[in-house]
This record gives structure tokens, C-alpha cells and sequence, in this order.
């Protein structure tokens, strides 16, 4: 291949991502970016309309507070995203995504995606906080909006299918950052006065549940590979919360969505033997301290009585949806053409959940003839995934807003603007900002909104583009396109491209991350268990692993995005490993256990347990911060108003 040509691209602000948060800060940015005379470009490693975890779309909108109705308030939702988190959580940062969030929904309703309304007019929820939607358009829509925003402002632009590889920095500045094309032979240095990274979570960290050409069925999309994770890493950001994955119960084997068929559907979930281990397990809650005591018990909680269940030999696990089902439609018993009427309209919705956002449940059920008016489906714990917008809380520990300060909190939460992170100039949003779970896509967008309005404010008080050192940039971009000269110089060694004395290519490094990761820190295969000495042993391979992984080789562009993808998963996966490590407790059963320290610690563990990894020296640091209240002290065992569709 011949030499790549370097591409410079100046700008103000740099958006890294063209996700749901991604398309919020583009919105928001226009518009503050137009009044103060600045340029934002956007960068996507795909194509915006389907990018990132929404690309297949979704069945609804996970965070809807319904401020102007009265029916909740920002500290209710606060409440609520404390308790699911078993206490840890930045209130700062989810109460400013909560104040925000309902305008986002509004745009989304206005720029076309259909919420379902009842026959008064009023949003149909699947939960207190959930909206139903027609959603299979609802990234197209979402993306529409933001291109409109950059583009037809005139002060932005928009680069697809540039894969981001690290930041550029200029002393303690984040200076911006380089990228590849996957379609081009060119190479990418973004030059920004901030930059805000929003490149999503990661997937594949762990091995997934399926095998063979099945492998890229996840619960998570495939394309997010740590890359938020890297980024902040490598820019010497301080990160929060990474331990704290997410672990999905899903329809078995396709990944669809079982909030539909808990809260709207009120199904419940049994084991072979036909005992519901919500209820059969309550005693369980007792040892979880105040969190077991919250309505609606913790999703990891949820998934973790599922799990005992399980270990104990009681699978497999089914979700009762022709109970579900029948047991709405009863009210019709006495008219039978009323009943067959609303059995159908269930039927459709049941099947419509599914097509608008995990189409491959819809297939799976077709091929293998369910008819979830007549037959329980199957449902288990899904791998490991980090996703800091949902109910995980990983990501880069980050600036509050000043005016959700307290005295107590202002000196740990809050140093200057808003979503940054403790790297001048680099701000972060979705997935990339952490311990601010339940943001979902509505609130991933508010927090990208937020994060840009600051980022801009930022760029108005710090006018100066930072410095380029050239040599740096070079060193860089050469390291970037090591994989693709490995390749060529040492092909001829061997007469199959994948298997080499001098190099490894990205799947079968990929191969050797997750068993470590399923093995030692608490995969599938351990049944989510780990201890001192397996993360001990996790932290040897995984060092062995980042020796060989000089020694990746991409035979293409599109190889050499997967290289990087790997290296961003190894990181991720330190970070995951060495926080584990750290938090001598087990706080969040049904995520993960550590069998040495089996129960939860509040005395000593109610903090954040924290990291940063030096850029220059290597070394990691790891760190604890205070969890601190912002609305008037409660105790946290006071629950929330029970939502009536809570169990
Ligand atoms: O219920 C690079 N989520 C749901 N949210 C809801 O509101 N309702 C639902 O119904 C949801 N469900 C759901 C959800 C997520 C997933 C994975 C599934 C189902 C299967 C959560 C939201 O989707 C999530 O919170 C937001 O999307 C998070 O937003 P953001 O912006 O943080 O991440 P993104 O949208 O995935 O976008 C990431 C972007 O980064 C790009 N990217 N670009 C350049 N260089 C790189 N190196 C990059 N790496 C990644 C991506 O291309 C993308 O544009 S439910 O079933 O759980
Ligand atoms: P899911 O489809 O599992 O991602 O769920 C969508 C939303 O519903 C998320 O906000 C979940 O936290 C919530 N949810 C799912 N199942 C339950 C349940 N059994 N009880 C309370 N909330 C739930």
C-alpha cells in the first residue's frame, strides 16, 4: 500500500462520535458555535444515520422525567438512579441530564419519531420512566436533525467512516486528536480548541455467549470498542466507576429487550420448576444492606436471584409471556371477538418491540415457531458489556454543573466547566461520562447537549489553538499505521496470512482478550465470579497481551481498525481488572461477585473507586472519592415513590 496521505483539519470544537450523544452536542453546538463565530467538526468511524447502539433502533425512551406534568421531579429520578447503582453515583451529574432530558424528547417528537400516545393524547410509558415509540427510524431521525444543525448552519462539518485512534495533546491540553479513514488511504489529524469524545461503550471485552459466525451477535452492537475508554485513558483523564459493568438479562441467544415484558406487559420470569425468583428469593435482598430494600429492586439484584437459580440447577429461565398476555386480555373474557381483538393488538406490540430495535429476536422467534401468546420464550445474563448511559456507570470522571454544588461537594465535583474532564479542553458525554448511569439515548443526547454548550463556553474563554509538535504528531501517526507495515514486512514468513512467528492479527488477539477477561475477571463461563488471585492472574496475561500487541498486523485499512479496536477493548479491560481489584467488596451481585470478599462493605466502600493511567510513565493510579448528596440529606434506604409498574 502506498504511503497514506496526512490530512490536517483545523477546527474549534472537535465532536469525537455520531451517536446520541454526539448528535445532541452537534445540535447544541451550532447553535452557540454561530454565535460566537466558531467551527465544530464531527467525526464518526461509521455512517451517522446508523451508527452507535441505537443504529438498529429502539422501542422506546428509557429516560422520560415528565417535569412539566408534575408526575415526577429531578430528585425522584436522582432516587431512583442512586438506588439501582447500590448507592454510587455522581447526583450532580444525573440530576443535570434529568432537568434536561424532557426538552431532548420534545425535539425528537418534533423532528418526526412517533411516541405512542393514548386516546387522551398522553405518552404511552412502559415504565414511570420509559416512553413507547416507534422506533426503528429513530437514529436516522436523531442523526437528520444534527447533520441539518452543522450543515445548514455553516459552521460545521462532518467527516464519516474516520476511525479514531487516540488524543493529541499539547502539554496537559487536550490539543485533539488522530484518526484513519477505514475507505481511504489517508490519515487524520484533528486540530481543536476541545474536543468532546462520545465514541459510546464497549462490547466484546468479554468473550459473548454465542460462538462461531455467531459472534457478532451481542447484546451491545459490535462497533463500540472502548474507544471513549482509550481516549480519556490516554489523555491522562482520571476515570470513574470501571468496575461497574453492566450485565443484560435478555431473550436468550438474540438479545431482545425484556423492559417491555416486565413493565408494560407486567410479565414475570420463572424457572424450570415454574417458581419465580423474585419472589421465592426475596429473603436474598436482606444481605444487600438498604439496597435491597428499594423499589424497584436494583437491576442487578434482578439479575442476580435469576442467577441463583440457575447455579442451583433451576434453568432454564422462561418469561412468562403467554401469562403476560392472557392475563391483560382477561378483562375481555365475556366477548370473545373483543378478546381474540386484544390478543392480536399484544401480539403486535409484543412482536413490533422486537423489530423496532433487536430484529434478530423477531427472526429467531419466527425459526423456531414462537407464538409468545402461546409460549414462554427463554431469557439469561448476557455477557459483560460496559455502557455507562445505561445501567453500567463506567467512564471519565467529570466536571458538575456549579450551580448543582453543594458546600460540601463543590471542592470534589466541580472545577470549572461543565462535562469536562480533569484534562484541560477534553469533555465527555454518554457512555464516555461516568457514574451517571440511566441516561439512556434521551439522556445520552440532554448530556451531549450540555457538555457542547460547555465545551463552546470553554473555547470563548480559551481562545488559542493549542501547539502541534510536529515530531509527536509523526510519532504518532507511524504508530498508528505500525499494524499495516508489520504485515507487509513479515507476510512472506508464513503462506497463511492469519497464522505468523512475527505477528498477530486482530481476531485471534481478540480471541486471547476475552478468555482472559471470561476466565479470570468474571465472564460467562465463571458465572460472572472472581476473586484476588484470578484478577491477579488476569493482570499477568493481560500485560503479556499488551507486549504482543506491538506486534498486531492488518493486511488493510479495515484490519487496522480492527487492531485498534482490540487495543481499546485491552484497555478498557485494564481498567475494568485493576478497579475490581481495588474494591475489596462486592457491591453489585448480578454484575459481578468477588468470591474473597463476598458482601457488600459500606463502611469502608460507600466511595468511587477511581483511576488514572500516567500517558508518560505508564504507571496507574488508583484512588477513592467521596459519594456526597446534593437535594436535602435522605437516608438511602428511603425509596423512591414506588412506580406502579415496579415488582
Ligand atoms: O432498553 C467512534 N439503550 C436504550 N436507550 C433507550 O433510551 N431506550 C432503549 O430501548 C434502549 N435499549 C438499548 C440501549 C442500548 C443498547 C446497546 C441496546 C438496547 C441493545 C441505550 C442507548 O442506546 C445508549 O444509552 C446511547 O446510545 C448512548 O449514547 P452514546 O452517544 O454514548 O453512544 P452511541 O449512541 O453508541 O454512539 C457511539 C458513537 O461513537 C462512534 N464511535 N467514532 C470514531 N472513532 C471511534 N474510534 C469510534 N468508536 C465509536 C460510533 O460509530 C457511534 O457513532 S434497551 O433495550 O436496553
Ligand atoms: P431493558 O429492556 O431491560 O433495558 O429495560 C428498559 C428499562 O426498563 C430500563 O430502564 C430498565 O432498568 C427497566 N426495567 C427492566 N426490567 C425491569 C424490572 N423488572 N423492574 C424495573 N425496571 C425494569
Amino acid at each position: 500500500m502506498p504511503k497514506p496521505e496526512v490530512v490536517v483539519v483545523e477546527t474549534d470544537l472537535l465532536i469525537l462520535g455520531g451517536g446520541m450523544a454526539a448528535c445532541g452536542a452537534a445540535v447544541e453546538a451550532a447553535h452557540w458555535a454561530k454565535q460566537n463565530g466558531l467551527k465544530v467538526t464531527l467525526v464518526d468511524k461509521a455512517a451517522m444515520d446508523r451508527s452507535g447502539a441505537v443504529a438498529m433502533g429502539l422501542s422506546a425512551i428509557n429516560q422520560y422525567v415528565g417535569l412539566k406534568d408534575g408526575a415526577n421531579s429531578v430528585k425522584d429520578y436522582v432516587d431512583y438512579v442512586r438506588n439501582d447503582l447500590m448507592g454510587v453515583t455522581r447526583e450532580d451529574l444525573v440530576a443535570n441530564i434529568a432537568r434536561h432530558v424532557d426538552s431532548s424528547v420534545h425535539l425528537f417528537e418534533k423532528w418526526g419519531l412517533p411516541i405512542w400516545k393514548d386516546e387522551n393524547g398522553k405518552y404511552v410509558h412502559e415504565g414511570r420512566w420509559q416512553l413507547m415509540i416507534n422506533g426503528e427510524s429513530y437514529k436516522v431521525i436523531v442523526a437528520e436533525a444534527a447533520k441539518n444543525a452543522l450543515l445548514g448552519s455553516g459552521v460545521g462539518q462532518i467527516f464519516e467512516r474516520i476511525f479514531i485512534v487516540g488524543p493529541l495533546m499539547d502539554g496537559d491540553r487536550c490539543a485533539g486528536a488522530v484518526g484513519f479513514s477505514v475507505r481511504e488511504n489517508k490519515v487524520y489529524i484533528f486540530r481543536s480548541k476541545a474536543t468532546l469524545a462520545a465514541m459510546g461503550g464497549a462490547v466484546h471485552v468479554f468473550k459473548p455467549r454465542s460462538s462461531g459466525e455467531g459472534m457478532g451477535r451481542a447484546w451491545y452492537p459490535p462497533w463500540n470498542s472502548g474507544s471513549s475508554t482509550y481516549f480519556t485513558l490516554k489523555a491522562g483523564a482520571e476515570m470513574t466507576c470501571q468496575e461497574v459493568r453492566f450485565i443484560p438479562v435478555r431473550f436468550k441467544d438474540a438479545y431482545g429487550p425484556v423492559g417491555a415484558w416486565f413493565l408494560l406487559f407486567k410479565s414475570r420470569a420463572t424457572n424450570a420448576m415454574g417458581g419465580d425468583y423474585m419472589v421465592e428469593r426475596r429473603p436474598e435482598l436482606e444481605k444487600w444492606g438498604p439496597y435491597g430494600r428499594v423499589k424497584p429492586v436494583p437491576a442487578n439484584l434482578r439479575n442476580y436471584l435469576g442467577m441463583l437459580d440457575v447455579l442451583e440447577g433451576k434453568g432454564p429461565i422462561s418469561m412468562r409471556t403467554e401469562e403476560a398476555l392472557t392475563k391483560i386480555a382477561e378483562q375481555y373474557k365475556d366477548d370473545p371477538k373483543a378478546y381474540q381483538k386484544k390478543i392480536k393488538e399484544l401480539e403486535s406490540e409484543a412482536w413490533e418491540d422486537f423489530l423496532d430495535m433487536t430484529i434478530s429476536q423477531a427472526i429467531l422467534w419466527a425459526g423456531t415457531n414462537v407464538q409468545p401468546e402461546q409460549k414462554s420464550s427463554e431469557i439469561s445474563a448476557a455477557e459483560p458489556y460496559f455502557i455507562g448511559s445505561h445501567s453500567g456507570a463506567s467512564g471519565a470522571w467529570l466536571c458538575g454543573a456549579e450551580d448543582l454544588q453543594t458546600a460540601e461537594t463543590k471542592s470534589e465535583y466541580f472545577w470549572g466547566y461543565t462535562n469536562m474532564s480533569t484534562v484541560k479542553g477534553l469533555f465527555c458525554a454518554g457512555d464516555a461520562s461516568g457514574a451517571s448511569s440511566h441516561k439512556f439515548s434521551s439522556g445520552s443526547h440532554a448530556e451531549g447537549r450540555i457538555a457542547a454548550k460547555s465545551a463552546i463556553k470553554f473555547i470563548v474563554e480559551n481562545n488559542a489553538l493549542p501547539q502541534l509538535d510536529q515530531a509527536e504528531a509523526d510519532k504518532i501517526v507511524a504508530e498508528v499505521l505500525k499494524p499495516l507495515e508489520t504485515f507487509e514486512q513479515n507476510r512472506k514468513l508464513s503462506t497463511d496470512e492469519d497464522v505468523n512467528p512475527n505477528f498477530i492479527k486482530p481476531r485471534s488477539f481478540m480471541f486471547r482478550l476475552q478468555k482472559i477477561m471470561d476466565e479470570y475477571a468474571g465472564g460467562v463461563t465463571a458465572q460472572f465470579a472472581t476473586n484476588k488471585a484470578q484478577l491477579e492472574r488476569a493482570l499477568e496475561l493481560l500485560a503479556f497481551l499488551k507486549e504482543d500487541s506491538e506486534k498486531l498486523a492488518a493486511s488493510n485499512t479495515h484490519e487496522l481498525m480492527r487492531c485498534w479496536e482490540n487495543v481499546h477493548r485491552m484497555w478498557q479491560a485494564e481498567a475494568h481488572v485493576r478497579t475490581m481489584l481495588f474494591r475489596g467488596e462486592t457491591r453489585w451481585p448480578g454484575y459481578y461477585m468477588r468470591t474473597d470478599t463476598p458482601q457488600l462493605d459500606e463502611e469502608k466502600w460507600h466511595v468511587f473507586a477511581n483511576c488514572r493511567c500516567d500517558p508518560k510513565t505508564g504507571k496507574w493510579e488508583m484512588l477513592t472519592r467521596p459519594i456526597f448528596h446534593i437535594f436535602a440529606q435522605q437516608k438511602a434506604e428511603a425509596p423512591a415513590a414506588q412506580p406502579a409498574a415496579a415488582r
